[in-house]
């Protein structure tokens, strides 16, 4: 008997069956491919049988890392069919080689992914980290939420009390209500401070899953060229409250150059112009 969305029962709060998860490191985009034969082209799929509480756009900033975008889907669409997620995949890409900035990436993800579908939540995450343990959710929840808290390469420990890199999840109305990231980092490092103090500038506070569930794997590599360690961070950090209003989604300025649906994901490649003061 064929079900229509109307008659869909809600699907249950908590997904049945969810526990610790191994990573699998050996794989292939073409292994990919052939497990996820059932999935609409940009890599959008939804529980079949109840109708998910949450529609969730992934973004996952991007340059030059095929080998870990490759680890990423292999693993996370399983995990994420497991969590019975109605949910997408936006890997946007940074065109040319000018310094790497991830959270205006990020800033264009949620742009482009809004326009793509109706989603509510939001999953900010780099392409070097898998969890180990299906548990922790990747969903939205009442307050900003940090998920990579307890990374391997770290022995499992929170570097920092206010650390809130690699993986966050917001709501569509707590992006919105911080304005986003800031787009004025270039290189490595600080922007994700900056989301912290952002977060508390608006009055919410941060909320993580436990050590155990946030257990997950990244992957150790060199640091990427053109994404050296930014070293203006600090006073930016500092005037966060201060920029928010006028740097964010509200002052957004990019250029889309491609967009293609793959099976697995939908690859937005963007120019996000050069930092102030750029001279070739
Ligand atoms: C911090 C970085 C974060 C990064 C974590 C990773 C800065 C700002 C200057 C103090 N912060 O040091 O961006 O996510 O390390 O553990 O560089």
């Amino acid at each position: 008997m064929n079900i229509t969305p109307e008659e869909q029962k809600p699907c249950p709060e908590l997904p049945p069956n969810l526990g610790p998860y191994r990573v699998e490191t050996n794989v292939s985009f073409v292994m990919s491919v052939r497990q996820n034969e059932d999935m609409e082209f940009g890599g959008r799929s939804k529980p079949d049988t109840c109708t998910a509480l949450q529609k969730i756009a992934i973004v996952i900033p991007f340059r030059n890392r095929e080998p870990h975008l490759e680890v990423w889907l292999y693993n996370m669409h399983p995990f994420l069919k497991k969590q019975r997620a109605d949910y997408g995949i936006y890997v946007v890409e940074q065109n040319g080689d000018a310094k790497f900035n991830r959270a205006k990436l990020m800033n264009v993800g949620f742009a482009e992914a809004i326009k793509d579908y109706d989603y509510n939540c939001f999953i900010f995450t780099d392409v070097d980290i898998i969890p180990m343990d299906q548990r922790n959710l990747y969903r939205c929840f009442k307050n900003p939420r940090h998920m990579a808290n307890s990374l391997d390469k770290f022995n499992f420990k929170l570097r920092y009390k206010t650390v809130f890199g690699g993986v966050v999840a917001f709501s569509k109305e707590q992006f919105q209500k911080v304005n986003g990231f800031s787009n004025v980092f270039w290189g490595w490092g600080g922007e994700d401070d900056e989301l912290y103090q952002r977060v508390i500038a608006m009055g919410m506070s941060i909320e993580r899953p436990t050590q155990e569930i946030a257990k997950a794997k990244a992957f150790v590599h060199g640091r990427d060229t053109g994404n050296e360690r930014n070293v203006k961070t600090i006073p930016l950090i500092r005037k966060a409250k201060e920029r928010m209003k006028r740097d964010g989604l509200n002052s957004l300025d990019y250029k889309v150059i491609s967009i293609t649906k793959h099976r697995l994901y939908t690859k937005i490649t963007v120019d996000i112009g050069l930092p102030e003061g750029h001279l070739f």
